[in-house]
């Protein structure tokens, strides 16, 4: 069926939006308070939001299922969801007729008055901006925070202007946003993701430093070696690390026997004052403490946030104890670099849980990475297989029916001492909703055993 909906013909040239998930609500909630008309197409045959649309915008001229070629010819421009690659058919045909291909966050940029802080990354993205959300707060600023995190970027043009814009972006929004001038661009890491979605690593590493090019400042990771030829000239730029800050840097710093937060030789803070786990999320702390300082606010509401904010659900979170042993729910650890990282932030030895749907990561480095910290691999998932290759040699595994099944293999394999870690480095989709449910489902399967 090519027209499920088609209850207004607008043969003028219109805006197109392609993608009726949370981003193409919030496009059509858009247009409509501004009173412009698009046509909707979306390429499932029940998109979740058609409801929601027609509440919106019930006359709107709307496509689902296959999408008619002919209505590139009244296309001016293409609105997209981030999730639609861009070898998409459709997209490359609009392409080839010279019509323009935008992200939301382009529409967003042209309207928004407050100024931006942007947060990039493999990993850290939410917590960092989170971070900076309640360090906003605590420090008596509007931040409002949204993006690929939670509230879609235009929503929040919907609400009271802030002081601050705090977005989240994924290197699928910033690979179709050519225009943003924000006050402080942050990029967290960069360890390969998305591989399904991006021609390659090279175009998903060029999308992640287009944050950079109009920006005013920059918040940048040492450990990438990198990163400097990407800074335009000129660029005000603050970095983080976990090694020793040169003046007026952030990193970490010892003193008696202790390990601080610190900035050039001030110590800001012990890590063991930090309510968050592991030396990731030290960082991701370090990078939040310097976009904060670049849209000035207080050092000692920011040092507050770190000491209370135990991180978001489903990150690096104890979700209970059986016989002494810690069960870390880290559902959020998607890809590999986030595994690695996870493991990396653990004493004593691991037993965890991997597997679902794999997203292009190197199975090989993940095992070759963290095999001196396991005990032992338990795999669930439509990627097991290709896990137990990579593990095959370095680290016993063992395969996993579900995720009860999984959690009771985990409590027989550790012993004293060990921690038992959910982090998938795998997209959920193959058994589970979404990453929250999984971490649910680990949580109840944890819950169950104490009994
Ligand atoms: N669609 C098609 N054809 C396709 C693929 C999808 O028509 O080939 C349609 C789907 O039928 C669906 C719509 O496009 O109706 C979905 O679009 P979408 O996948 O872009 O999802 P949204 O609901 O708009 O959510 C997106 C982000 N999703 C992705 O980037 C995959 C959300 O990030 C984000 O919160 C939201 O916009 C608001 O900005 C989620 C995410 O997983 C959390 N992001 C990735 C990540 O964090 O790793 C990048
Ligand atoms: P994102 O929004 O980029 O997905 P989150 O803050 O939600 O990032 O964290 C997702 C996962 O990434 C965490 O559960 C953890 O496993 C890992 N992680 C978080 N911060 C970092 C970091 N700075 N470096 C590497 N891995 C990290």
């Amino acid at each position: 069926m090519s027209a499920a909906a088609k209850r207004k013909s607008a043969s003028a040239t219109t805006d197109l939006v392609y993608g009726l998930g949370s981003t193409g609500l919030s496009v059509a909630r858009f247009l409509a308070r501004n009173n412009q008309v698009a046509r909707y197409v979306d390429s499932r045959a029940e998109p979740p939001g058609i409801d929601d649309l027609r509440d919106i915008c019930g006359d709107a001229e709307t496509f689902v299922g296959e999408t008619p070629k002919k209505l590139l010819k009244n296309t001016s421009r293409i609105i997209v969801s981030p999730g639609i690659s861009d070898s998409d058919a459709y997209l490359q045909a609009a392409r080839d007729a010279g019509i323009d291909v935008v992200s939301d966050i382009e529409l967003f940029v042209h309207e928004a008055k407050a100024p931006i802080v942007a947060v990039t990354g493999s990993n850290g993205k939410s917590t960092v901006t989170t971070l900076l959300s309640l360090m906003c707060e605590a420090a008596g600023r509007k931040g409002l925070a949204g993006a690929n995190l939670g509230v879609p970027a235009l929503d929040l043009l919907d609400e009271d202007q802030p002081d601050f814009y705090l977005l989240e972006l994924s290197s699928f929004q910033l690979q179709r946003t050519a225009n943003l001038p924000a006050k402080v661009a942050v990029l967290l890491n960069i360890s390969p993701d998305h591989l399904d979605w991006h021609a390659d690593e090279d175009e998903y590493r060029r999308a992640k430093y287009r944050i950079f090019d109009q920006a005013e400042a920059a918040v940048v990771n040492r450990a990438d070696d990198e990163v400097w030829q990407h800074l335009p000239k000129g660029i005000h730029q603050v970095s983080f690390g976990l090694d020793e800050p040169e003046a007026g840097q952030y990193g970490l710093l010892e003193d008696a026997d202790d390990l601080f937060l610190a900035r050039g030789d001030q110590l800001l803070l012990s890590v063991r004052d930090i309510a968050m786990v592991g030396a990731h999320n030290q960082a991701n702390a370090l990078a939040a403490l310097a976009a904060g300082e670049l849209i000035g606010l207080e050092m000692s509401s920011m040092l507050q946030v770190l000491n209370e904010f135990p991180g978001l659900p489903h990150r690096m979170r104890l979700a209970g104890r059986i016989a002494g042993v810690p069960y870390i729910n880290d559902s959020k650890a998607t890809n590999v670099g986030a595994a690695i990282a996870s493991v990396e932030s653990i004493d004593g030895l691991v037993v965890l849980i991997a597997g679902g749907q794999g997203k292009g990561g190197d199975f090989d480095k993940l095992a070759v990475s963290t095999c001196s910290r396991l005990r032992a691999v338990v795999l669930i998932g439509e990627d097991a297989p290709q896990l137990e290759q990579a593990f095959s040699g370095l680290t016993p595994t063992e395969r996993a029916s579900d995720m009860n099944d999984a959690v009771a293999r985990a409590a027989g394999l550790a012993e004293s001492g060990d921690t038992v870690l959910l982090a998938p480095a795998c997209a959920s989709f193959d058994q589970f909703a979404n990453y929250q449910a999984r971490g649910d489902a680990f949580c109840n399967a944890v819950e169950a055993l104490q009994r």
